[in-house]
């Protein structure tokens, strides 16, 4: 397969451009000065695209590789692909689903409970030696707390499944009830935010889902509620989400992502109720190296003439 060309549009791990590297032609987005504009030869041998969370392939870049077959995603997340512009033109995507569903889960278990217990801000009491001049202040209960999640889906539903071991009600909001959920659903986020302590947002990120944390729904979580963010920056309006947590509107959040990433509003630096993660969900060794080998087994299977392993379209 070393003669197909393979575009890597987005940072990846060390371990999957090696590999691609090895197995295939590839290319790399940044080595070229106008990506839109790849040296005619280069365009001709490209076969597959390789994107991440942070790069996928929109419509320009799509038009722009005529020979373009599939996607590959290393993320499930595939907000950054045109997928309509794929089925239109026949080409394949992919993504990595559920090899990192216990890892995002965990992640939204630890961030909860950093927020709540304050385990961050304790460490760097202790650090700064603060310690000896009396005891960190009470913090907040998590166990029996009620969690409403947006989205029950694969990560969804992790997630309840581990609050149910601290004692948490669950509830729930997606576009529809699921009929085999036991979870309480509400038909709106704002009724959904009404009526837990802490809200997780847990979706895909679509047009209807865009901001879905608004103003409105900040408000309806209230002073007491705690917002955790596992899924994409642009889920949250984050100008509103600084101003409640700055006029102490809302109670606090985890944020594994923000709207302008690697950008973080440098209002929540100076706040104790927010915990600021650098997009990590997925990264352990474990996961990412599961999530490299299902890019480069869809890849294989698709110049294999194979079905593929986690076909999208
Ligand atoms: C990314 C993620 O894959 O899977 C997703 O959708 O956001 C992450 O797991 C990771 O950050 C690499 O881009």
């Amino acid at each position: 397969m070393e003669s197909i060309g393979v575009l890597l549009v987005g940072r990846v791990m060390p371990y999957l451009e090696q590999e691609l590297d090895k197995r295939f032609k590839l290319f790399r987005v940044w080595d070229y000065p106008n990506p839109a504009q790849l040296p005619s030869q280069h365009v001709a041998a490209i076969r597959a695209v390789v994107g991440s969370s942070s790069a996928g392939a929109d419509a320009a870049l799509i038009e722009a590789l005529p020979k373009l077959e599939i996607v590959s995603s290393f993320s499930v997340g595939v907000d950054k692909i045109d997928q309509e512009k794929c089925r239109e033109k026949g080409i394949r995507v992919t993504n990595t689903p559920d090899v990192l569903t216990d890892e995002v889960a965990d992640l939204t278990i630890g961030l909860i409970l950093a927020l709540l217990r304050r385990i961050c801000e304790c460490d760097r009491y202790v650090r700064s030696g603060q310690w000896k001049h009396g005891n960190y202040k009470l913090t907040t209960k998590f166990s029996g707390k009620t969690v409403g999640i947006i989205g029950l889906g694969r990560i969804g539903q992790a997630i309840a499944k581990r609050a149910e071991g601290f004692q948490c009600p669950i509830s729930y909001y997606s576009r529809t009830e699921k009929q085999d959920s036991k979870y309480k659903y509400y038909p709106s986020v704002v009724e959904l935010a009404s009526n837990c302590d802490i809200l997780v947002v847990a979706c895909a990120l679509t047009e209807e889902t865009h901001h879905i944390i608004n103003r409105e729904v900040i408000n309806a979580l209230g002073p007491k509620g705690y917002l955790i963010n596992i899924g994409r920056g642009k889920h949250v309006d984050e100008p509103e989400l600084v101003s409640a947590l700055v006029e102490g509107r809302l109670g606090g959040a985890g944020l594994d992502v923000f709207e302008n990433e690697p950008a973080v509003p440098e209002e929540l630096f100076g706040l104790e109720n927010v915990v600021l993660l650098p997009h990590v969900g997925s990264a352990t060794v474990e996961t990412r190296t599961a999530m490299a080998d299902l890019v480069l087994g869809n890849l294989e299977a698709h110049f294999l003439g194979k079905p593929l392993l986690t076909p999208l379209v």
